[in-house]
């Protein structure tokens, strides 16, 4: 199931948008006028907020079928890391021309980083790390890079799936909160069996909370809103038979000072929780920078990295461990609910850098 909203001036529109973007099988479940966005927006004319729902035509979701993709893209991945691994080994072993032929294709490693848009602190480890193992500039090449990103990832990259009962998701609008909410919901509740409620921090008090809402309908499973702090032990108590809570949150900038600091009030109600910290693998390395900083000042525990599926540069996940000493949690590679989330593992996210590298 994909659910979208649409911010239209009426229905004509929106009934275009969503035909073109979620085909003819989608239906509406929710409209609504809303103010605008952005500054002084509730002087202009109200849009129209239109919710529309698709089911995403598969196999229904069952323990057995996610367990052998899960086996399946495991052994996919081991097949595919091992392959490399064999194919560097051979290259090093093997004194024919081959090798230097890849050497002169591939004497342009720094632009290779530029494109990836790599944070300089990465640009100059790596220029360490050569000086550190005696390689000149002229002997730079893939096999170079492919060792030293393996020693990074291996030394470096922490991986780990969140185990609190509360988990809370903060982050940028349109990153892809709600929907990994949603995803780690049906997955936990479908999957695993547990006792999963919802929470949602409305701050905005907008009442922009219907998408949640809506996958809390599908799954039949508790969701309270809160829109002042004072209301979140409240909500928690509303929770008490839950043994998985997650949070969402809504409408902070990370650029807001007052708004960064309106949601670490919030998550000071709860305790024994973990945050992650949700990052868009779409958004600029001067962007995951910024965001990094400032979301400090609320705290997080890990990192979740969505949107694999928009983008072929990867360089953010090498950002992302490098400017940050927090473990990744989850990928998101899709829209789809919920399906197109993984655990995070070295092979998986190694896979998606390397694969960038050697085309
Ligand atoms: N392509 C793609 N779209 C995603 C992914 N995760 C979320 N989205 C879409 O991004 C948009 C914003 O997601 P949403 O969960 O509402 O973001 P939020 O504002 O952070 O809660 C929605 O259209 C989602 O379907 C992803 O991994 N890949
Ligand atoms: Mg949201």
């Amino acid at each position: 199931m994909i659910i979208k909203n649409y911010y239209v001036e009426d229905m004509y529109e929106a009934m275009i948008k969503i035909k073109d973007e979620l085909g003819n099988d989608a239906v509406i479940i929710n409209k609504r006028r809303v103010s605008q966005k952005g500054f002084l927006g509730f002087l202009k004319p109200k849009m129209m907020e239109v919710t529309a729902a698709v089911e995403v035509k598969q196999e229904p979701v069952i323990e057995k079928n996610i367990t052998n993709q899960k086996i399946e893209q495991e052994e996919y991945l081991r097949s595919e890391i091992n392959e490399i691994k064999e194919v560097v080994k051979q290259l090093i072993e093997s004194n024919d021309s081959s090798v230097n032929k890849i050497v002169d294709q591939n004497d342009d490693i720094y632009d290779l980083f530029s494109e990836m848009d790599l944070s300089k602190v990465i640009i100059e480890d790596f220029e360490s790390y050569c000086e550190q193992n005696n390689i000149n500039k002229n002997e730079i090449n893939k096999i170079v890079l492919y060792e030293f990103l393996m020693n990074r990832f291996n030394n470096k990259l922490n991986v780990r799936t969140p185990d609190s009962r509360i988990l809370a998701l903060i982050g940028p609008t349109g990153v892809g909160k709600t929907t990994t909410i949603a995803k780690i919901a049906s997955r936990e509740f479908l999957v695993n069996h547990r006792n999963v409620g919802l929470i949602t921090i409305d701050t905005y008090r907008i009442g922009a909370v219907e998408q949640l809402k809506i996958y809390a309908n599908i799954l039949d499973i508790p969701v309270e809103v809160v829109s002042d702090k004072d209301d979140m032990k409240t909500a928690l108590d509303n929770l008490s038979d839950c043994d998985l809570i997650l949070i969402d949150t809504t409408g902070s900038s990370y650029k807001n000072a007052e708004q960064i600091e309106e949601l670490k009030q919030y998550l000071a109600e709860v305790d024994e929780k973990e945050v992650s910290l949700v990052i868009s693998m779409t958004s600029k390395n001067t962007d995951v920078i910024q965001m990094l900083n400032n979301y400090k000042h609320v705290g997080f525990d890990n990192l979740i990295l969505t949107k694999f599926d928009e983008t072929l540069s990867y360089g953010s996940i090498l950002n992302a461990f490098y400017l940050c000493d927090k473990p990744i949690s989850y990928i998101s590679m899709g829209q789809v609910v919920p399906d197109d989330l993984e655990n995070a593992t070295r092979d998986v996210l190694f896979k998606y850098i390397w694969g960038e590298i050697k085309v």
